[in-house]
């Protein structure tokens, strides 16, 4: 059994309807959801907001791999394409982190393949990653601290690239 953390992202079209499409691909497995956030593009496209969401699930048999497998499926579901890096997108489902629960530790599993890094090589530099996970999972960690502390500095920075604000009133 293993356990993903998925950051979800859209700005292109129903950006809304494309965050659900992954909830529902999800299914059963969805332990917890975050609300939705609307976040300042990050990245130094110039380009709409996004919006952005963590969702936790687990899974009998799927490894990492099959994680990241049934996330490029959600995109190319939602006609993602990969013109501009960093710049706009119908969907990106980006693994953050997969913890076995087999593992004695129960750590988070580590990997530094071409197409795969985990935890996510970025997700300390993100408030739009960190602040929906720390909401589902107040104790997170990262190599490099806890993403409560992570995303403190982040806000504090008061970089305009890290503006996250959830939304209430509507979630996935
Ligand atoms: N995704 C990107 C680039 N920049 N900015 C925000 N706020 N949210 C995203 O999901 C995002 C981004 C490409 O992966
Ligand atoms: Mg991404
Ligand atoms: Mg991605």
């Amino acid at each position: 059994m293993t356990t993903a953390v998925l950051s979800i992202g859209s700005n292109v079209g129903d950006s809304i309807e494309h965050l659900r499409s992954v909830v529902a691909a999800v299914g059963n497995r969805l332990m917890v959801a975050s609300s939705i956030y609307r976040t300042a593009p990050w990245g130094g496209v110039e380009q709409d907001p996004f919006h952005n969401a963590v969702l936790i699930a687990a899974d009998e048999s799927l490894d990492a791999r099959g994680w990241l497998a049934l996330a490029r499926s959600c995109e190319e579901a939602a006609a993602r394409t990969r013109d501009v890096r960093w710049g706009p997108r119908t969907l990106d489902v980006d693994l953050v982190a997969v913890y076995a629960d087999d593992d004695e530790h129960g750590g988070s599993l580590r990997l530094d393949d071409a197409d795969l890094t985990l935890p996510h090589p970025r997700a300390h530099e993100r408030a739009f990653v960190l602040a929906p996970w720390v909401e589902v999972q107040p104790h997170a960690m990262l190599p490099q601290g806890s993403a409560e502390d992570l995303l403190r500095g982040l806000i504090e920075s008061g970089c305009p690239e890290q503006q996250v604000e959830r939304l209430d009133g509507i979630g996935l």
